[in-house]
């Protein structure tokens, strides 16, 4: 394996380019562990072989923070020496088994990488490189085994023992101790073994197969959690019955397992058959969880099961290919979830709240000291590309091929690439090169090498278009140029192969005709141009009159489109486009400029930040029956201060966070009497159900609620502020109350105090829901710098702990990362206490704390004094001698 260390101990940069097939290969593993939280041994029996290919070469077996107690092969004594970490040894034959046994010590393991415990419970991670510190083993993805794990353990503490595929044989043993044996019959890389062990209870479900064949699922949780997996028991049922209707991927194993975990770093774990998941994604029930939460857990439930195929049956040669699981199961899941959507209005409200995350949090990042591109060159530590760009743009890649050879097209894609790679560790390059081929007269096999730059170039391409009507000619001309802005370590970059979906109206809003110069029919609706050049024209004849143009429409690819709209054409587009997604985005835009405008006029804020059409335009949607409610509300939602942010070249957040407050405030007052109208006509009839029609009701009533109070916070009156407060405590669901809950603390009411204290007090044996509790605090808006001395009392409450992930999120994450009016204080306070937590942090949990070290990447942006006091706070982190790798990482590109 490649060497991460370099002769003074330091970390080297891993490349892309150095890869080399293993030089041995691991047929056979026996595990065996006696599980014990201080003390957990280990023993390893592995067959072991050379690679042909790789006739030379000693055998470097990973291991990290093991005590090592013995190492045979084929039985005898093996002399071997430790580097860099590494069991070395040499001299072996061609074939033999090694044996190795070892401890390590799952009670003391903060960083839940590896073997750890949580809540009396053992658990494992071991993506993606978590296998070595369980034992020494060529821990690499394209190293793949035959798994058999036996599990032995106290009976009475650890009644339930689980590890990968079937179990073949259990049993009592002396001393109150019992084991259980375990098969997987599929070939893994280690980052997909999985163990637990606890006292766990099950939600089970039989389910049958097309082909006939009976399936066991179960969800396990701890004993008091069992009535909140039914939500998380339906997705899996749904996700097991959609990848076999859609793409043909059956279930192929006789047991599929979830269980939940409190403490986990990541959202949930594919472990082949075993996949182990974050509670936030597993656990809910109406009076704990909002709509988002079941929305979530549909979407990561089915993230992890689709994996079964898009990851574990054809898995990554080396983590440089990570989004060819990624970037893939991100696209399966959000087709899942939007396949599930009872109607296209349903399927793009989806579409809208996916493109929101890719350019609120990828498109920066793209932007940042961290761009990478889809397939990364070179890491130090692999931890810190689970990112946006790897699966959220990597998924975007992944919907363009499918835009260039159709539904139908990828379909027969995705088939052929599991007939042909099933049981293999392969590259984005097998991945694409097999949707090619099942498609070979499609514009994606045409453009084939030019279209893989997706997965090479970083940066987010810019796209100018350009329209001009031509009277005489009844002809409309719209030109496009594309560039890409230079990132780390790329200074140039060629053009993209870029999927346009267009459409063009009349002034009217009617749908026009587009009959494009030298081609025989006019086609109606919307037409994928696709741009391959820097600069390329189209021209549409039989036109009338000048057209408003609908360009990229469902954003059919990644890119920033710069059109000069005028606000007509944008209201054109927002009143009438058949595209829901160009619709939305026309409101967007219009928003988005009248904040650039205020935020960079000199003169202080003003209350009417946004005109009287764009007003009027919002009243028409709010009060337009035709529109689902859940679309309503995202119209409605402006921009976020991240992505205005993000719109200029110099930042100052106080001045984002003013404008985008008196932007709320105008809308909360302008359009008072229809959020009374929106409230009242979005209230629930009948029972609660998750469904996005019935969530969009109520997502609709709770934006009414907050802009009523923010309005009557304004004015003083104190109706409002009341009924919000009685529906906190009516509530029938938990989407209602944390609804009226967040508006009483967002508008600042004074009744937001002992609404506080009642949750508290009625949930406060709710983990999941205390998170909410605490992060509802830590991100409301900032009241003359309240909120940081806010934020360091809640670290002091007896609920909090920095060594639970999620709790420390939803304290920390919430304030330094979600909260950018309270963060960016002109004291510099906020960013010492946040290089305090990175510090903190990282000596506990690298991985949370290297996440957290992301929060001022864009410190580059802002402007003075914000500018300097980020430097300084990122380098207070950088100067720590002893950071990990995951940390070091982070600090060291932001600095570069
Ligand atoms: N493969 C998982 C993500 C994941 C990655 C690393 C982890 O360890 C800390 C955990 C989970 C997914 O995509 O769901
Ligand atoms: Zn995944």
């Amino acid at each position: 394996m490649l060497q991460q260390r370099d002769g003074q101990g330091q970390p080297v940069a891993i490349r892309r380019e150095d890869y080399t097939a293993p030089a041995w290969w691991i047929d056979t593993v026996e595990l065996t562990f006696d599980l014990d939280p201080s003390k957990t041994r280990v023993l390893n029996r592995m067959r072991l072989r050379r690679n042909p290919d790789q006739p030379t070469g000693a055998l470097r077996l990973d291991g990290e923070e093991l005590n090592l107690a013995r190492v045979l092969v084929d039985g005898q004594g093996a002399s071997f020496r430790m580097e860099a970490g590494q069991l070395v040894i040499d001299n072996l034959p061609e074939a033999f088994e090694l044996e190795i046994f070892t401890t390590c010590c799952p009670v003391k393991n903060t960083k839940l990488m590896g073997l750890f415990v949580s809540q009396d419970t053992f658990f494992t991670q071991c993506e993606a490189e978590g296998f070595r510190r369980i034992t020494y083993f060529l821990d690499r993805p394209d190293v793949m085994a035959n798994y058999t794990v036996t599990l032995r353990a106290d009976k009475t503490a650890y009644p339930v023992l689980l590890s990968n595929g079937n179990l073949v044989d259990s049993g009592d043993l002396p001393d109150g101790r019992h084991f259980a044996q375990w098969v997987d019959p599929f070939r893994k890389p280690s980052y997909l073994f999985a163990l637990v062990a606890g006292k766990l209870v099950a939600r089970e479900q039989r389910i049958r197969a097309r082909n006939g064949k009976e399936h066991l699922l179960q969800v396990f949780v701890r004993a008091g959690d069992l009535d909140k997996t039914e939500h998380a028991m339906t997705s899996l049922i749904h996700s097991v019955l959609w990848d076999e209707a859609r793409f043909g991927l059956p279930l192929d194993l006789d047991r599929f397992m979830i269980v939940a975990t409190s403490d986990f770093n990541m959202g949930a774990m594919e472990n082949k058959g075993l996949n182990i998941f974050n509670t936030k994604y597993v656990l809910a029930n109406q009076a704990t969880a909002t709509d988002a939460d079941y929305s979530n857990i549909e979407s990561v439930v089915g993230h992890e099961y689709f994996h079964n195929w898009s990851g574990d049956r054809v898995t990554c040669r080396d983590w440089f290919q990570l989004s060819l699981k990624e970037g893939l199961t991100v696209f399966r899941d959000q087709e899942f979830s939007m396949d599930l959507c009872a109607d296209a209005s349903a399927r793009a409200v989806k579409r809208i709240e996916d493109v929101r995350v890719l350019r609120t949090a990828q498109f920066p990042e793209d932007a940042g000291p961290m761009a990478h591109p889809v397939r990364p060159d070179s890491y130090f530590e692999i931890s810190n590309f689970y990112t946006v760009t790897i699966y959220e743009k990597g998924a975007e890649v992944v919907r363009m091929m499918q835009t260039l050879v159709g539904r139908k097209g990828f379909e027969r894609g995705i088939t052929l690439y599991f007939e042909r790679h099933d049981g293999q560790a392969v590259t984005c390059d097998d991945f694409a090169q097999a949707i090619a081929d099942a498609n070979p007269d499609s514009e994606l096999a045409r453009l084939l090498p030019q279209f893989k730059r997706w997965y090479a170039q970083s940066g987010s391409p810019r796209l100018l278009a350009h329209g001009s009507y031509d009277a005489e000619a009844r002809s409309y001309t719209l030109a496009f140029e594309q560039s890409c802005p230079p990132t780390p370590g790329q200074s140039h970059k060629e053009p993209f192969v870029i999927p346009v979906n267009v459409g063009l109206l009349s002034e009217d809003g009617r749908e026009l005709p587009l009959q494009l110069e030298g081609e025989g029919q006019a086609t109606a609706g919307t037409r994928t141009l696709v741009l391959t050049e820097a600069s390329q024209r189209f021209v549409f004849t039989g036109l009338d009159a000048a057209p408003v143009p609908s360009i990229l429409r469902g954003f059919s690819a990644p890119v920033v489109l710069d059109f000069a709209y005028t606000d007509a054409q944008l209201l054109t587009l927002l009143a009438n486009d058949i595209d829901p997604f160009n619709r939305w985005e026309a409101g967007q835009r219009l928003a988005l400029r009248s904040a650039i405008q205020a935020i960079t006029d000199s003169a202080p804020v003003g209350n009417a930040v946004l005109d009287d059409a764009y007003i009027a335009a919002m009243r028409s949607v709010l009060g337009d029956t035709k529109l689902d409610a859940a679309f309503k509300e995202l119209v409605l939602t402006l921009p976020s201060e991240t992505y205005i942010a993000e719109q200029l070249d110099v930042v100052d957040p106080q001045r984002v966070h003013t404008v985008r407050e008196a932007m709320r405030l105008q809308l909360a007052t302008a359009l008072f009497a229809e959020w009374e109208q929106a409230y009242d006509a979005n209230q629930d009839t009948g029972a609660y159900t998750p469904d996005p029609l019935s969530a969009g009701r109520r997502a609709l009533a709770g934006m009414a609620l907050v802009h009523l109070c923010l309005a009557a916070c304004a004015s003083g009156d104190a109706v409002w502020p009341g009924r919000t407060l009685q529906r906190f405590k009516d509530a029938g669901n938990m989407t209602d109350r944390f609804n009226a809950l967040n508006a009483l603390v967002s508008s600042g009411h004074a009744l937001a105090a002992p609404a506080l204290a009642r949750f508290h007090a009625i949930f406060k044996d709710e983990a999941l829901v205390i998170d909410k509790w605490f992060s509802l605090q830590a991100g409301a808006p900032d009241r003359g710098g309240n909120v940081l001395p806010l934020v360091k009392q809640l670290m002091k409450h007896p609920d909090f702990s920095l060594k639970n992930p999620n709790r420390a999120r939803s304290v920390i994450f919430s304030y330094c990362s979600a909260n950018p009016g309270a963060f960016h204080r002109t004291d510099a306070a906020g960013y010492v206490f946040w290089s305090d937590r990175v510090i903190e942090l990282d000596a506990l949990n690298p991985q949370v704390a290297a996440r957290l070290a992301r929060g001022l990447d864009r410190w580059n942006k802002l402007a003075e004094p914000y500018r300097s006091a980020a430097r300084e706070a990122i380098m207070r982190i950088a100067a720590k001698p002893d950071l990990s790798k995951d940390t070091r990482e982070v600090v060291t590109r932001a600095l570069a």
